[in-house]
């Protein structure tokens, strides 16, 4: 009976230890969220932490927080940049579709502040609940006056 058990809490521990190896669906493209906490300056100990345990939560783009479809509006209009700049022959990356969208000032959720203005102020651009406080004008100014998009472009170091 004594083996028996042995036996037993080894195959306990080996399913304890597949499940942890398989659960994490929500690190299944890590690359792109790091590249883009990256992009967007969100690693520098801001407000945004407070919105998850990890600086930038999956449910920044996507619907559930495990990652995965569907996506948000702000994760459906990288979607569609990535499809229109490949129908347009481009093969950008990433990195450079997040840049591309950014300045092209849309306002995927809706709520009137560019998704650029969002990524900026640290609120969420796929939830239109989550927003500045401050009117659109003073942030669209402050976020000028603080370089504008042109600092969420492709980061060097990803070049090489
Ligand atoms: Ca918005």
């Amino acid at each position: 009976m004594v083996g028996l058990r042995f036996t037993e809490k080894h195959v306990l521990g080996g399913l304890i230890a597949l499940l942890v190896l398989t659960a994490p669906a929500a690190l299944a493209l890590p690359k792109y969220r790091l590249q883009a906490i990256t992009q967007f300056h969100l690693d520098d100990g801001s407000g945004l932490a407070a919105l998850d345990r990890r600086v930038m939560s999956c449910s920044y783009c996507h619907v559930k927080e495990s990652g995965g479809a569907p996506w948000n509006p702000f994760g459906e209009a990288i979607r569609a940049t990535f499809k229109a700049n490949a129908e347009a022959g481009g093969k950008a990356k990433f990195p450079e579709i997040l840049s591309i969208l950014l300045k092209s000032e849309q306002d995927a959720d809706g709520d009137t502040y560019p998704d650029a203005l969002e990524v900026w102020a640290k609120t969420l651009p796929g939830d239109a609940e989550s927003k500045p406080t401050e009117p659109l004008e003073t942030v669209q100014a402050e976020f000028e006056a603080a370089g504008g998009v042109g600092q969420f472009g492709p980061q060097e170091t990803e070049k090489k």
